[in-house]
């Protein structure tokens, strides 16, 4: 049984073993009560952040990279197009800069708007964070101008990671998506994994629907 420690980005990996229909648990932590005193999470990750997972022998943090041993350990599956897949580098590409490019930019705007002190919010890091985001995002706008999904007519894990930020985004990010984006946004929420996932993630449930819509 693989046990799922926190949402937030972990609600990548939720979604992703509810596609692969792969047992799990999930954990949850409470990162704004704070980990200090949550011994047994940070036996696990002593850094204090989410997700991570346990399987078995393996421990792991970093969604992105739980979710390429998931794929690899229990696919294959299409969530991973094979390396010889003419989807293969889109896939790459955009799995990736859903996090590097994207949530992790956007994660600090959201800090800086939510959590900061007023004087604080529109501080010149969490302007910069935004300037990359938005850089980042037309790579999105311009792939979805070209097909259904990031990697081609095919759902794959490089949905899962920029759909994340994306939503990030226009939930506490403050960001106004376009309408491709907007589309994009209700087809792939209409998968049943997805809501599955959501029934899992209830905390995830009630802060995106708590947000404002952008
Ligand atoms: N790149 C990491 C980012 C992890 C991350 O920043 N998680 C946030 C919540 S989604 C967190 O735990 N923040 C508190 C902290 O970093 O101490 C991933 O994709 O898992």
């Amino acid at each position: 049984m693989i046990t799922v420690y926190g949402e937030g980005r972990g609600f990548r990996v939720v979604w992703l073993l509810e596609e692969m229909g792969l047992a799990y648990r999930l954990r949850p932590v409470d990162l704004l009560a704070g980990v200090e005193e949550d011994a047994e999470f940070l036996a696990i990750n002593p850094a204090g952040f989410i997700p991570a997972i346990q399987d078995g022998t393996v421990t792991m943090v970093e969604s992105i990279a739980i979710m390429e041993y998931l794929m690899a350990r229990y696919g294959p599956t299409p969530l991973a197009p094979a390396a010889h897949d003419p989807a293969f580098p889109a896939y790459q590409q955009f799995l990736h800069l859903g996090e590097a490019g994207l949530a992790a930019s956007i994660y600090f705007v959201s800090g800086a708007r939510n959590l900061a002190p007023e004087a604080e919010r529109q501080n010149w890091s969490a302007r910069q964070a935004l300037g990359v985001f938005e850089s980042r995002l037309t790579l999105v706008t311009r792939q979805l101008a070209r097909s259904h999904y990031l990697a081609g007519d095919t759902f794959t894990a490089a949905d899962i990671s920029v759909s994340y930020a994306l939503q990030l985004a226009r939930r506490s990010g403050g960001v106004a998506l376009g309408e491709a984006e907007q589309a994009y946004m209700a087809r792939i929420s209409g998968r049943e994994a997805y809501k599955r996932a959501l029934e899992t993630c209830q905390a995830t449930r009630r802060w995106w629907a708590a947000e404002a819509p952008g």
